[in-house]
């Protein structure tokens, strides 16, 4: 899955204007992405919310051109008039990092469109999600949150099979906490949902790999390691990374697929 933001202040990429967006979404389709994700509101540590009617501005332009060029698209919103409006657009799946925690309508709305849906571990918006990052064991919180998500996506009419679920890296987590998920992702696999895990470029990843003098490698200098995590994850059984750069996780994917025949 590759990402394309409509975001002026995402924390590692963000195209400003649909033209541009489009012309990256059609790049990752080349490097190989078979869905793209667009979305339209920052959800990096410490971002405030962006307007629904913004959201919109951004999001719909580029939804439209990319299905036009062929893209399977996947919306990444929190909010169901923005999914809805999306679907209507030619999106085919919704991806909200709030997992139907943070608008009421998205889960009765997901069920009634009827579209794959990615209900992602979430505490909070992400003004002030890392004060919740407290947790005594990480994955079997994890776990039983997501769990918790997908009876409530079942209760509001969500089908089994059109949901899929994500430990939310970086969402209310340090670094500690996205090692412990990424060394035990098999038991989130076993959730029995699909897996998503979007690992990609972000803060832990960074801190890893710092500078001796202790600056965290810069965003656009975490590819490769992102490419790494790439193949822990298709190893462990996930469905599918998004990812920024698509080029080198689909490398990753075709080597672990590779191994495992
Ligand atoms: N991470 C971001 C945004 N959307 N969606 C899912 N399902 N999982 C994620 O881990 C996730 C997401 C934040 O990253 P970005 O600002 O680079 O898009």
């Amino acid at each position: 899955m590759g990402v394309v933001n409509v975001t002026p202040d995402s924390f590692s990429d963000g195209w400003p204007s649909a033209a541009q967006a489009i012309r990256h979404g059609l790049q990752l389709l080349e490097h190989g992405a078979d869905l793209l994700d667009v979305g339209g509101e920052s959800t990096r540590p410490g971002a405030g919310r962006v307007a629904e009617v913004e959201e919109l501005r951004r999001v719909l332009p580029v939804v439209q051109g990319l299905v036009a060029a062929g893209a399977v698209v996947s919306v990444d919103t929190m909010r169901a008039p923005v999914a809805e409006a999306a679907v209507d657009a030619g999106a085919r799946m919704v991806n909200d990092v709030s997992g139907g925690l943070a608008d009421p309508a998205m889960l009765p709305l997901v069920a009634r469109l009827g579209v794959p849906y990615v209900a992602m571990h979430w505490r909070g918006h992400s003004v002030d999600m890392q004060s919740r990052a407290h947790y005594d064991d990480v994955v079997q919180e994890v776990r039983e949150e997501l769990s918790a998500r997908r009876e409530a996506a079942v209760h509001a009419g969500v089908r089994t099979d059109r949901l899929l679920l994500d430990p939310g890296l970086g969402f209310a987590k340090d670094a500690a906490h996205n090692w412990a998920l990424l060394r035990q992702l098999p038991e989130l696999v076993d959730l029995g949902q699909p897996l998503l895990v979007g690992a990609s470029r972000k803060g832990f990843l960074g801190e890893l790999l710092a500078a001796p003098g202790g600056e965290r490698r810069p965003v656009g200098e975490r590819d490769a390691a992102t490419a790494a995590v790439t193949v822990l994850a298709a190893q462990a059984g996930v469905w599918a990374v998004r990812v920024h750069e698509v080029g080198p996780s689909a490398d990753a994917v075709r080597v672990a697929a590779a191994v495992a025949r």
